[in-house]
């Protein structure tokens, strides 16, 4: 007899609902659960895998310690007694900068990387903190920042209320979606065009969301943010501006800032003739529900942080900002509720309240660039980076000039890495230390309810029970060792500091359902349960929809989720802003010095002659996940997918044939790729996967290893930053192609 299991997937950000039978302690089939309150059944190919990555005999199960040169397996306390031997003397005796911790994408998937990370940090109290974060939406986070005050407020497009939606640098039909939760993506897509809107894609390639929308900008790479100015600068030239929304202040000097970005002067640039940038700022600003969704191949780029401002500016002078229809903000249900009557606005956002070492890169959110640990780790002084933690992260593939990277984690003193494989980054670690599998944990979407479409909340349990420590534990036994408690200190401690912060939030939020209640008494209620459940609890109670510990009794907790497998709908997107402002002003904040600088830069370089050069964009496909699900045989079978496309012209120019090999060359490096002739890339455009290359000794992921690809990111240059955000620029890079 089967046993059926309801979980959400943790993949992608998509969160699909999947319904997993299982026989005598194995997955049998995973489909996708037609009673999912969000997704309906929809599931794309990698969420059937996840019995795959649970039963891959290359997944670690136990801990792993260098001796001689080689990985070999130890128990749990040995491993962590080797980190406090050789991690502790390197922090006492360089002090905590010597020590970096490097966050990788799958800490936005697991409850450990949500809410036990944080500990971590704090006991590492190190400037050296880094993140996939600055390869990817810092930019978003910046001018949420800016404008709103709140760098967590990152509105997302109100797909299935709108009836305009521009899409650039964005591909869900392959990546399901990001900063913008939508399972389905392609049937949210489909019905806007059902009833009777438009889907416009602004993308270099004609990528499969291109082939579905009604039409298709091949911009040029890195032009994005002229071409959102010139659109706010025809609205405001044709008299369309429309701000319905308050309170709003700096609008007066936008009229300046875009004034040098006219449609006529863009349009080599961007590769948009003027009729059509007129066109679209029309079509934006007649009254219509509108979006305008940026994100990775926008974000990875120069000016990241300012066309993801543009982006906003410009659904908020269309009157498509905080609506239905437009750009809106979730209610994620652990989310802090807001007691009536509260004032909009707060402390305001700042960035650089310290600097990077070598490089003097402004800290953004706590963190420092990750194009900039290598020369932190390289050069020497005061200060310089002696050991790395990394949790579930992969830099040694996704970071720009990885092969600079490589070099200088084989310098390091020590290396510890919280992950599921002995990959390309963690052969460099002294200690592996490996994470149950996704099916042994539980889930509960702390990042992504912020990002959802619709409002929704659902919690899984785990679908097998773990063999090892949880990543709670992992992650919490590790932030003891750092305090100096030592790898025997009961992790207890560390649960205890979570939950009581948490309570301790909720019961002194002035004017909240819980103000002047005892946090104590909060924490004790939830303490029979595992220490995931008790924040999943505690935070879902405290939450916008909570009961509030019996105060609003039909509200949200952790026992409502559990009766609840499919999910519970907490009902479409509602306006916001003035509970998300946390300006000082208490206004959302036009104008800023650092996006007026960085436009007026931009400006200075539209009319520079162009040089004729190729440069180099990256993709994903739907079967692949960043660089980690390639030893996968089910999801590497078929045509190699790690291929370099070529458009017709440049082949024949060039001298390159379909199925030949190309070297592509950079300021940085160079690779070898098979090529793909195609006329889905414009010409002069080149596109290159990033996450590949699987070739390196000491790994031991066998099935990758068969198809390793070529690591895109040997190409790209770490010195190429977004002043506003540190975010490496990872799209638009200039190379030379030729036969290889
Ligand atoms: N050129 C180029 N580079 C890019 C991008 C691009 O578009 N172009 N995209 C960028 C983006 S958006 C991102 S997010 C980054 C991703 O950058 P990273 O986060 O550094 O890389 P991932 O490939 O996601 O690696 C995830 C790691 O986590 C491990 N892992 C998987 N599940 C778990 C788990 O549950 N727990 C733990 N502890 N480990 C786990 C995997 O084995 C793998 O080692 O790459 C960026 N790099
Ligand atoms: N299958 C799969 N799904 C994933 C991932 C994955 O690796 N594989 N990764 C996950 C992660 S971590 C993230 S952050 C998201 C990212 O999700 P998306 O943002 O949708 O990322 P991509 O699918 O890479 O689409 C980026 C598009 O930008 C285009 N592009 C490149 N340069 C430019 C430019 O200068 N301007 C414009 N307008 N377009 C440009 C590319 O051609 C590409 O079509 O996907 C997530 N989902
Ligand atoms: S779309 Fe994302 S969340 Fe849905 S099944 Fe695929 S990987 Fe999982
Ligand atoms: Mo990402």
């Amino acid at each position: 007899m089967d046993e059926t299991h309801f979980r959400t997937c943790p993949l992608c950000e998509a969160t699909c609902g999947l319904e997993i039978a299982v026989r005598d302690g194995a997955v049998r089939r995973i489909r996708g659960d037609r009673d999912d309150v969000f997704s309906h059944g929809y599931i794309c190919p990698k969420g059937s895998t996840l019995g795959a990555l649970h039963e891959d005999p290359d997944r670690l199960r136990r801990p792993l310690v260098r001796r001689n040169g080689d990985h070999v397996e130890v128990d749990w306390d040995e491993a962590f007694a080797e980190v406090e031997r050789r991690l502790v003397p390197i922090r006492d005796e360089h002090g905590p900068d010597a020590v970096a911790l490097y966050l990788g994408n799958p800490n936005a998937h697991t409850i450990a990387g949500a809410v036990f990370g944080r500990p971590l940090i704090q006991a590492l109290a190190t400037k050296n903190l880094y993140s996939a974060s600055t390869v990817d939406q810092m930019p978003r986070h910046v001018s949420s920042g800016l404008l709103y005050g709140n760098p967590g407020a990152m509105p997302v497009p109100d797909l299935d209320r709108t009836d305009l939606l521009v899409i650039l640098g964005a591909d869900p039909l392959e990546s399901n979606g990001s900063l913008c939760t939508a399972p389905d993506f392609p049937g949210r897509l489909a019905a806007i065009r059902e009833r009777g809107g438009r889907v416009v894609v602004v993308d270099p390639r004609r990528s499969r969301t291109a082939e579905v929308a009604d039409e298709h900008l091949p911009i040029r790479p890195g032009s994005d943010p002229a071409w959102l100015l010139a659109l706010i600068h025809v609205v405001l030239r044709d008299g369309r501006s429309q701000v319905t929304l308050e309170p709003v202040s700096g609008l007066e000097d936008l009229v300046d800032l875009v004034r040098p970005f006219t449609p006529e002067r863009v349009a080599a640039r961007c590769g948009i003739d003027a009729a059509t940038t007129e066109r679209i700022a029309h079509e934006l600003s007649d009254g219509r529900r509108a979006a305008v969704y940026t994100r990775i191949g926008t974000h990875t780029a120069r000016h990241g942080t300012l066309c993801s401002w543009a982006a906003d500016v410009l659904c908020l002078v269309t009157d498509n900002l905080d609506t239905p229809g437009g750009m809106m903000w979730p209610t994620p249900c652990h989310g802090r509720p807001v007691p009536p009557g509260r004032e909009p606005g707060g402390r305001g956002f700042r960035t650089g309240r310290w600097a990077s070492r070598v490089s003097g890169h402004p800290e953004v959110r706590g963190e420092l660039p990750v194009a900039a640990l290598a020369e932190e780790i390289e050069t020497a002084g005061p200060g310089r980076v002696r050991a790395l933690l990394t949790v579930a992260g992969n830099p040694a593939r996704s970071t720009p000039d990885s092969r600079r990277l490589e070099a200088a984690l084989g310098d390091l003193e020590f290396m510890v890495s919280v992950d599921i494989y002995l990959n390309e980054t963690t052969r460099h670690a002294d200690v592996i230390l490996p994470p149950p599998s996704a099916l042994e944990k539980s889930h509960f979407d702390f990042a992504f309810y912020g990002l959802s479409v619709r409002n929704v909340a659902n919690y899984s349990p785990p679908t097998f029970e773990a063999t090892g420590p949880g990543e709670h534990e992992i992650l919490s036994r590790l932030a003891l060792i750092v305090s100096g408690q030592g790898a025997s200190a009961d992790p207890e401690v560390v649960y205890g500091l979570v939950t009581g912060t948490i309570a301790q939030q909720a019961t002194s939020l002035p004017g909240g359902p819980l103000e002047g209640r005892d946090p104590s008494e909060l924490v004790a209620s939830v303490a029979h349960l595992d220490p995931p459940e008790r924040c999943v609890d505690l935070m879902v109670r405290t939450g916008a929809f909570g009961d509030q510990f019996g105060a609003e009794p039909d509200g949200l907790s952790l026992q409502v989720l559990i009766d609840h497998p499919h999910g519970v709908d907490l009902g479409p997107l509602v306006p916001r802003l003035r509970e998300v402002l946390r300006t000082a002003s208490g206004t959302l904040e036009v104008d800023h010095d650092g996006l007026r600088a960085d436009a007026a830069a931009l400006a200075d370089t539209l009319d520079a002659p162009d040089d004729g050069g190729m440069v180099l964009v990256g993709r994903r496909h739907v079967r692949s996940n960043n660089s980690w699900m390639h030893n996968l045989d089910v999801l590497v079978r078929g045509r190699p997918r790690c291929t370099l496309l070529v458009h017709p012209d440049d082949a024949q120019r060039i001298g390159l044939l379909d199925g030949g090999t190309a070297e592509v060359v950079s300021t940085v490096g160079r690779v070898r790729a098979p090529v793909e002739v195609t006329d889905a890339v414009r010409p002069g455009v080149v596109s290159l996967p990033h996450g590949w290359g699987h070739d390196a000794e000491g790994t031991r992921m066998n099935v990758a290893a068969r198809t390793p690809g070529v690591n895109s990111n040997v190409l790209t240059d770490g010195g190429v930053l977004d002043p506003l955000s540190g975010n490496a620029s990872l799209n638009a890079i200039p190379v030379t192609v030729s036969p290889g």
